[in-house]
């Protein structure tokens, strides 16, 4: 790790930490070209948002997790950042709600499928993680999507009711509602086809997000849902604290 990186006293160490995992996982051949431009879009939001968990998304985060505690076949979708980022914070999520995780990445090559399963499998033998890490042999296909990027598994997302589908692609995401599933999305831009699209919006930096949920699994916190729920409500509030916060600068 670098040095700057280390030291958990440098104001940017969270920021620096997560631009090192996509360093180490870049050199493993995991990401795809454009993973290094989504997270510096990411990360562009997440200033504005004040790098810290809103009320509204903290909402939407208990919500998203009563959801996937009470579902009959819930899946943890994984692309490269996502892997690169909080890999072994999401197997120990999908280790504490019982339920399979599945590689599906936008732009997919035998390469990277090889690279992000070896990952997790190394991290699922260190953390001794019951864990099911699907999407090596996809025997299934998301209707309405053309190409590589439609390949699912049968046993995982394409018979799941609810899917948390981290940084997911607008189109996919649409297919995936129009599909009648249940899907939970971790997108820190408001303005995102995806995050329209979804059933839940955690408007949120994805580790801070993997970490609360598993917090939250912890103190036994995470089965309630959250009352009334209105998905448009939490991506207005996500817009008034930007909004907020842009007229507090100026
Ligand atoms: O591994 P692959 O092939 O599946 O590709 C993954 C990426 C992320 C490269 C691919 O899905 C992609 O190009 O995504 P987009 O369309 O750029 O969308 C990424 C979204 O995630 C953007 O809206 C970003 O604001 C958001 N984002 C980026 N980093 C984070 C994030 N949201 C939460 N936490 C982050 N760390």
């Amino acid at each position: 790790m670098t040095e700057i990186a280390a030291d958990p006293s440098h104001p940017r160490y969270q920021s620096l930490l997560m631009r090192h995992r996509l360093e180490e996982a870049e050199k493993k051949g995991m990401l795809a070209g454009s993973a290094l431009i989504a997270h510096g879009r990411g990360e562009a939001f997440d200033y504005l948002l004040g790098e810290q968990t809103i009320p509204s998304a903290l909402r939407a985060t208990q919500q998203a997790l009563a959801l996937l505690s009470s579902a009959k076949r819930p899946v943890i979708s994984l692309n490269g950042n996502v892997v690169a980022l909080a890999g072994k914070e999401v197997l120990h999520l999908a280790h504490q709600l019982k339920c399979p995780v599945e590689i599906n990445i936008f732009y997919r090559t035998p390469e990277r499928m090889k690279a992000l399963l070896g990952h997790l499998n190394e991290i699922k033998l260190q953390e001794k993680l019951d864990v099911e890490i699907l999407g090596a042999e996809p025997d299934a296909r998301i209707p309405g999507l053309e190409g590589p990027r439609a390949n699912c598994t049968k046993q995982g997302i394409f018979e799941s009711d609810v899917l948390l589908v981290p940084l997911e692609d607008g189109d996919r995401c649409e297919a995936l509602v129009a599909m009648g599933k249940t899907v939970l999305v971790i997108d820190l831009n408001p303005l995102s086809r995806t995050a329209r699209m979804a059933s839940v919006t955690i408007i949120d930096e994805l580790s801070r997000v993997i970490t609360n949920m598993n917090e939250m699994l912890l103190s036994g916190a995470a089965t309630k849902p959250v009352e009334n729920y209105q998905n448009a409500q939490t991506i207005e509030e996500a817009f008034t604290h930007i909004a907020s916060f842009l007229s507090s600068e100026g």
